[in-house]
């Protein structure tokens, strides 16, 4: 048997308990360990990066952080310090990988192996993106991109371009888009992206750039390879290119968290979370027979906002057997999560709800 991972320094103080190590810089959040609680614990948030984070010291002094803003009338560099005084916001959002469900596309689609833990609804505390711009004398003329760079020292001897981390998103995600530097109401850490990290809302986890050093309003996309061809939604044995669809905002989705395998019979209360993606959500259903019938279920605490999800729960009588538990989110729009999966080379974006569901054996 393989010997179970341990955390990496960066990730030291999670709950090594509530997390699947995949590698040291990809841990997912255990199935069983989401909970029925609104928000994650910062403990059992996954953790993703593509390149080694930056050295502890970036966050013993977070408001001295410099964070370099261009494509705005008035190009400046400003502190994590100023921007406090700017303004602030606190939101609750969805932060999900692009391939959360990828370990469910049949055709083994290459990169980590994510089930459905690469995800979490966190608190997110910042000044709104678009202040800072605005206060900065707006974006120049023609910027149709908000790209966002990531503060990793790169290794030497390779085309930056390859391996850095640096996003462009569409200027409409100014509606949501902050730059963040508190996490659950606590210092953002470093192995989330702090001091400061550009939070957008609605959008999958590769747009909210961590450690983020520069901000710039652009006409065109940047041509750094996680945007120009990683993140892109291609047919399967495809190579990723600038015209596919990239990923940024996020489907409506649904899992199931309580039971996983097994059951008592009798009444059971059936949990899970769903979340709209970038807008609100209208319903949830369940059902136990695979997909034949589907109950309501009634969501469960406060509603945070459009951006973070909600937990679920369903009180059913459960006789022994053997039952196929899914569940189907619709989000205010009225889109509704398929069946089945779109398979693309990546495995992207997977919000089937036949895959995602758990059989559970009562009795
Ligand atoms: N940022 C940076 N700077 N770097 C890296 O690597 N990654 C991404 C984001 N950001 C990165 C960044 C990804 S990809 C993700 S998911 C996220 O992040 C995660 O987060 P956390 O905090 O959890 O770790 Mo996929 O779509």
């Amino acid at each position: 048997a393989e010997e179970p991972k341990s955390l990496p320094d960066y990730a030291a103080w999670k709950e090594r308990s509530a997390l699947i190590v995949h590698s040291a810089n990809t841990m997912e959040t255990q199935r069983g360990a989401i909970g029925s609680g609104v928000i994650t614990p910062s403990d059992h948030l996954f953790v993703r990066n593509n390149l080694p984070p930056p050295p502890a010291s970036v966050t013993m002094d977070p408001d001295a952080w410099e964070i370099r803003f261009e494509g705005v009338n008035n190009p400046k560099t400003m502190t994590v310090g100023e921007l406090k005084s700017m303004g602030v916001t606190t939101v609750a959002a969805v932060l999900q990988c692009s391939g959360n469900g990828r370990a469910f596309f049949p055709h083994g689609a290459s990169g980590t192996q994510w089930s459905v833990g690469a995800a979490g609804c966190v608190m997110w505390t910042g000044v709104p993106l678009r202040d800072v711009i605005q206060a900065l004398g707006g974006a120049v003329d023609g910027a149709r991109y908000v790209t966002g760079t990531g503060g990793e020292t790169l290794p030497d001897g390779l085309d930056p371009a390859s391996i850095m981390v640096e996003r462009s998103i569409p200027t409409r995600a100014l509606d949501s888009a902050m730059l963040a530097w508190a996490l659950n109401d606590e210092p953002l850490p470093r192995t989330h992206g702090g001091p400061l990290r550009l939070v957008v809302p609605g959008y999958y986890g590769v747009n909210n750039v961590k450690y983020v050093k520069k901000i710039a309003m652009t006409d065109k996309q940047t041509g750094a390879k996680i945007q120009a061809s990683g993140y892109r939604v291609r047919d399967v044995g495809m190579k990723g290119a600038p015209d596919q669809p990239s990923m940024w905002e996020m489907n409506v989705k649904s899992w199931v968290t309580a039971p996983l395998q097994s059951s008592q019979p009798g009444r059971n209360l059936i949990y899970g979370v769903a979340l709209g993606g970038a807008v609100g959500l209208e319903a949830v259903e369940v059902s136990i027979d695979g997909g034949k019938t589907w109950k309501t279920a009634r969501f469960l605490g406060p509603d945070l906002g459009p951006y973070a999800w909600r937990p679920f729960v369903l009180a059913t009588d459960l006789p022994s057997g053997s039952y196929r538990i899914v569940s189907r989110a619709t989000d205010v729009n009225g889109n509704r999560q398929p069946e089945g999966r779109v398979d693309n080379e990546r495995g992207y974006g997977h919000n089937g709800w036949s895959d995602h569901g758990v059989t559970v054996a009562v009795g």
